[in-house]
């Protein structure tokens, strides 16, 4: 056990000791389902976006934190091509399948499809299929990623599994890669996300943002940077405790909006393939050619093919206009975040991220009262630079920079504010900003 505490060590620093209870419950319980025996631990951090949000399937600019809370996933390679999987969750049942390079889906919204998607991708890449494994997951709480609250708790059970499939596998594949791997891995679950999930779960750096250009270059590499974040200010987390399932139509129709906007330009400017193509066109000269709304059937009338997303019905009135400014103008507040974070000026990266929460409410539609009412009450606070929503939206979290002198008036303030207007708790934590997803170390039980 000496052993997992020095893996741990390296990657919570001086939080180990407080996961060796979580670690152990986890190790009992793999060794109850599966017997004694070596137990590889293999872990995946869950995210905050600090800007940049509905930029990255754009081929826009992000700049995510991973956490210190994380997927936990305990595994035993098997020789036989079979995946065995349990959850200490109870709502996961346990679920079984074969590794190929055709790997039937669960039905929708089943656990196993985290792991279905990485196994079939990794056996495709690969030209065989990866080993099988017996594996648990450790309960969501303490430390987990708390699920649907924006914080992207389904990239860090697929970063995990595929993980833990490369790691049996023998496959070292670039971040990038493995970014790739995940994210093409996600769209077998059915979601038309983009990559920044996945590249923060494996290339986080302790202490540090990433900052990822979501766009390509030629030899399928993108461009990523750590940023320090602020000195003097903690990055605090609120949890409104709103969770977001089914969004996942609404979260197709923003992408629908988005390619409808491309679509459209692409009449006058036939190079475009993405809005980040026209980061650099005044605004005002394109937003003429942008409907305010429209169905996908007027769009089809009018020869607009949106491809492959599902659930998006012919009468969705997609609020294209709105959309496309919101990431027009994302891409703009990322790009001088990254600039003003570098001069030191917090003022300003404060009103960028209030900017930034302003435009997902009002042009891109992803807020919702109570991720209003904590962002609200988060400024209410002296010194605190700024407050947004993270993630998708619809729920989930919103994030802010408070001097570290005041992250317990801030807790509390914001806690009583938010209790009082909605009548629910807001679940309130520092974001320690945690390394990247790998290997903790390998266990004999
Ligand atoms: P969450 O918050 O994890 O649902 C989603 C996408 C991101 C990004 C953000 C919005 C996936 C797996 N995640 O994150 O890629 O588009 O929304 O910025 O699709």
């Amino acid at each position: 056990m000496e052993q997992l505490l020095d893996g741990l060590m390296e990657i919570y620093g001086n939080g180990a000791e407080a996961q060796l209870p979580r670690y152990r419950a986890a190790l009992d319980a793999f060794r109850e389902c599966y017997g004694p025996g070596p137990v590889h631990l293999l872990r995946a951090p869950g995210r905050v976006n600090l800007i940049g949000e509905h930029t990255d399937y754009n081929h826009g600019y992000v700049l995510p934190v991973a956490l210190d809370r994380d997927v936990l996933l305990l595994a035993r390679p098997r020789g036989d091509g079979q995946v065995r999987l349990a959850n200490m969750e109870r709502d996961f049942a346990d679920c079984s399948f074969s590794v190929s390079d055709a790997i039937p889906p669960a039905r929708a919204g089943d656990w196993s499809n985290y792991a279905r998607g990485p196994a079939q991708e990794l056996t495709r890449l690969l030209g065989g299929p990866v080993p099988g494994f017996d594996g648990l997951v450790s309960a969501a709480s303490p430390f987990g990623v708390p699920r649907g609250a924006g914080v992207s708790s389904s990239s860090a059970l697929t970063v995990a599994m595929a993980v833990a499939f490369a790691h049996f596998a023998g496959w070292k594949g670039s971040g990038a890669e493995m970014a790739r791997l995940c994210s093409d891995a996600e769209w077998y679950v059915g979601t038309r996300g983009g990559i920044m999930d996945q590249f923060i779960a494996l290339l986080a750096e302790g202490g540090h943002a990433l900052f990822l250009d979501c766009r390509p270059n030629d030899d399928g590499d993108f461009c990523t940077r750590p940023v320090p974040l602020p000195a003097g200010y903690r990055l605090l987390v609120m949890d409104s405790g709103v969770r977001h399932t089914n969004t996942r139509n609404e979260f197709n129709q923003r992408v629908a909006a988005c390619r409808a906007g491309v679509a459209l330009l692409r009449r006058g400017l036939p190079h475009i393939t993405h809005l980040r193509d026209v980061e650099n066109s005044g605004w005002s000269g394109l937003e003429t050619q942008l409907p305010e709304e429209v169905t996908v059937a007027a769009l089809r009338g009018q020869n607009v093919e949106l491809g492959d997303l599902p659930n998006v019905p012919e009468d969705a009135r997609l609020r294209v206009r709105a959309c496309c400014r919101h990431v027009w103008t994302e891409n703009r507040r990322v790009l001088e975040t990254l600039e003003v974070l570098g001069s030191g000026d917090i003022r300003r990266v404060g009103s960028l991220l209030d900017e930034a929460h302003a435009s997902a409410a009002a042009d891109y539609r992803i807020s919702t009262p109570e991720l209003d009412a904590l962002t609200n009450a988060a400024r209410e606070v002296d010194g605190v630079a700024g407050a947004r929503l993270t993630g998708a939206g619809w729920g989930g979290c919103v994030i802010s920079l408070v001097p570290d002198g005041q992250v317990d008036e801030f807790t509390t303030h914001v806690g009583r504010v938010y209790a009082d207007k909605t009548g629910r708790e807001a679940t309130i934590f520092p974001c320690q900003a945690g390394p990247g997803a790998g290997l903790v170390t390998v266990v004999e039980l």
